[in-house]
């Protein structure tokens, strides 16, 4: 009999949500940078393994809003805990608890919605003490399914996280094809891996305001008789002073942004890619509710 689970992964920015998804899946779905919110919609990622189909949903980092992108950012990480067996509510295990775990977490119990909890990163801990005094701070908000410290990047606790998932399945169809590992469309996997790369090589508040539109798609054979897939993007910026950092001295930040994202994609679809990216300017456009839907990141 077929069996089914839905669990949402949550928590503040930067905690390494994406960086588990991607872990759980198998494969690069969700792109991950050092800076927070680097998510910015809800992620489905999906693992079949024999009759049981796993559904995880990464979603943006829970932060106090200060535009209305962040708005819909919160607000998506709201929808994605509607409708699903469990909550993996990832903390990252070297920062303090916060007013946003706090309130967070116990909205999750108020509604009835199971909690396991996950301390990331315990491979920077070399104390390992901070993981108890954690596991205490975190006992005193509520209740958990589980709690479990572990190192996404050391790949050490997920078989764990994985077999407290697989109890929650219910008998029930599989939503996605077997051999699915993302809802996500072409274009707007190829526009993350692209701003991704942008976003890994800019610093302040630049890598915040950037936005990735895949502008024209199309196949065709090269002269070596060799399928080519062509990709043009346009990468927004929201200032002026902004477009000449993307692009770099003489074009160097956006040649090697293009090259590190090609690979990418080579690697992604195993076809050879022509990448050409150009780069826009659309002045404040995190507070600009129709540049914000165009971008595709209204989460509707
Ligand atoms: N040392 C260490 N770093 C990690 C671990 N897991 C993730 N990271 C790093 O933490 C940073 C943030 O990871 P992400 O996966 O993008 O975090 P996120 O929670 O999805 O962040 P937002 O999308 O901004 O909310 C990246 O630099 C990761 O490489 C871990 O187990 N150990
Ligand atoms: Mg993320």
């Amino acid at each position: 009999m077929t069996r089914s689970v839905f669990a949402a992964i949550t928590g503040r920015p930067n905690s390494g949500k994406s960086s588990l998804i991607n872990a759980l899946v198998g494969e690069k779905i969700a792109m991950v940078t050092d800076k927070p919110q680097t998510t910015r919609t809800k992620i489905t990622g999906v693992l079949t393994r024999g009759e049981t189909q796993f559904v995880f949903i990464d979603t943006p980092g829970i932060h106090k809003s200060h535009n209305k992108l962040g708005k819909h950012m919160n607000k998506a990480v709201r929808d994605a805990v509607a409708d699903i067996d469990a909550v993996i509510y990832m903390a990252d295990v070297t920062r303090k608890i916060s007013e946003i775990d706090v309130t967070t977490l116990q909205n999750y119990t108020a509604a009835g919605v199971p909690v396991i909890l996950v301390l990331n990163k315990t491979d920077l801990c070399t104390d390992k003490s901070v993981i108890a005094e954690r596991i205490q701070e975190f006992s005193e908000i509520c209740e958990y399914r589980d709690v479990i410290p572990l190192s996404v990047k050391q790949n050490d606790g997920t078989d764990i996280l994985m077999n407290d998932i697989e109890e929650l399945a219910a008998p029930g169809p599989h939503y996605f094809p077997d051999d699915k590992v993302t809802d996500q469309p072409e274009k707007a996997l190829m526009a993350e891996m692209i701003r991704e790369k942008v976003m890994q090589l800019t610093y302040d508040e630049i890598p915040h305001g950037i936005a990735v539109v895949i502008d024209t798609l199309d196949e065709s054979t090269t002269r070596a008789g060799e399928d080519i897939m062509n990709v043009s993007a346009i990468i927004y910026c929201e200032q002026q002073s902004h477009k000449g950092m993307v692009i770099g001295k003489g074009g160097a930040l956006l040649k090697k942004a293009g090259s590190l994202a090609r690979e990418e994609l080579e690697s992604f679809f195993r076809i050879k890619v022509n990448l050409k990216l150009w780069v826009k300017v659309k002045e404040d456009w995190r507070n600009n509710e129709s540049l914000i839907k165009n971008f595709g990141l209204d989460n509707n």
